[in-house]
């Protein structure tokens, strides 16, 4: 019987390439397994697999699952896995978050350590076997592992994750920094959206000393088309209700936001210690939670 390997819903890079590149292992040692993915994988997923040439998983049809023996990679939580996992067989799990809450009727083969990324691991089942990765194998393992980690910034990076980095990247034939950067934009890609389909993607408003206060956030590193679109941007927001509208641009590899805003510049400047201007970058400002919104209800009660 064929073993089903997959990740978790809502598919990021790990999950795909790990479930591809450890189906790949376990045939390589004889076995037949098939790598699915849960669900449709994200947009930087599908530009790894497109780089590398690679097919993307089918999606698990549920009703196949029953009686199935199955293997769970990046995940081991009941409520990110499969629906209807109660009536499959989990015969091994190969992980790296905390442990859930799943339980097995009979012993199965767990593998699960504290480093950055599934395909970490991964890797180093391929080096314990004795298996020669090959190219895409190679891509598809360096890329979950650029991607969890975040190029290394994350502070879930461990040194296993840079050694299997440096090694996988001669074999994939990238330089990891800019392979890195190349996949994270086309993650991130904004194409295709309007200009106020990008300030509501995820708007939040607020009440600051009786004004009325809008602040949206993007995370990309598409950084250049917008801000090329600043004044359709300025134009858009300045013609809303709102008192002050602050559109924070984050830039999760240079830790920061470029703010477009309609308000005050002496605001946005208490608020962020920067000499207000529209597209200003704010160092270090990347949550609006923790950031945006206390630095702003600040300023705008001290002004
Ligand atoms: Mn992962």
């Amino acid at each position: 019987m064929s073993l089903f390997v997959f990740g978790h819903k809502s598919p990021d890079t790990d999950s795909v390439c790990s479930a591809i590149s450890l189906a790949y292992l376990k045939n390589k040692l004889g076995m037949d397994a098939k790598a699915y993915a849960l669900e449709e994988p994200r947009k930087e997923a599908k530009f790894v697999l497109d780089y590398f040439k690679v097919e993307l998983p089918e999606i698990l049809d549920p009703s196949k699952i029953k009686g199935q023996d199955v293997v769970l990679v990046d995940h081991n939580e009941i409520a990110q896995t499969a629906d209807g996992i109660e009536e499959a067989n989990i015969v091994e799990i190969v992980d790296h978050h905390k442990i859930g809450n799943l339980s097995t009727d009979i012993p199965i083969s767990v593998r699960i350590m504290p480093v950055g990324c599934t395909c970490t691991i991964i890797y180093n089942l391929f080096k314990e076997n004795n298996i020669e990765v090959p190219y895409e194998i190679a891509g598809l393992l360096i890329s979950a592992i650029l991607s969890d980690t975040l190029i290394f910034k994350s502070p879930t990076t461990t040194e296993l994750d840079k050694k299997a980095v440096y090694e996988l990247a001669e074999i994939a034939k990238v330089d990891y920094e800019s392979y890195g950067m190349e996949m994270f934009k086309a993650g991130t890609s904004l194409d295709g959206f309007s200009i106020e389909e990008i300030v509501n993607m995820d708007f939040k408003e607020f009440n600051m000393s009786g004004k009325r206060v809008g602040i949206g956030q993007v995370m990309t590193l598409d950084i250049d088309s917008i801000l090329s679109k600043e004044d359709d941007f300025l134009s858009y927001i300045n013609e809303t209700e709102f008192d002050m509208v602050v559109l924070a641009i984050t830039d999760i590899i240079k830790e920061g936001s470029y703010l477009i805003y309609k308000g005050e510049d002496k605001v946005i400047s208490q608020a962020f210690n920067v000499n207000a201007a529209q597209g200003v970058f704010a160092e270090g400002i990347v949550s609006r939670k923790k950031q945006l919104v206390p630095k702003l209800t600040d300023a705008v009660k001290n002004i």
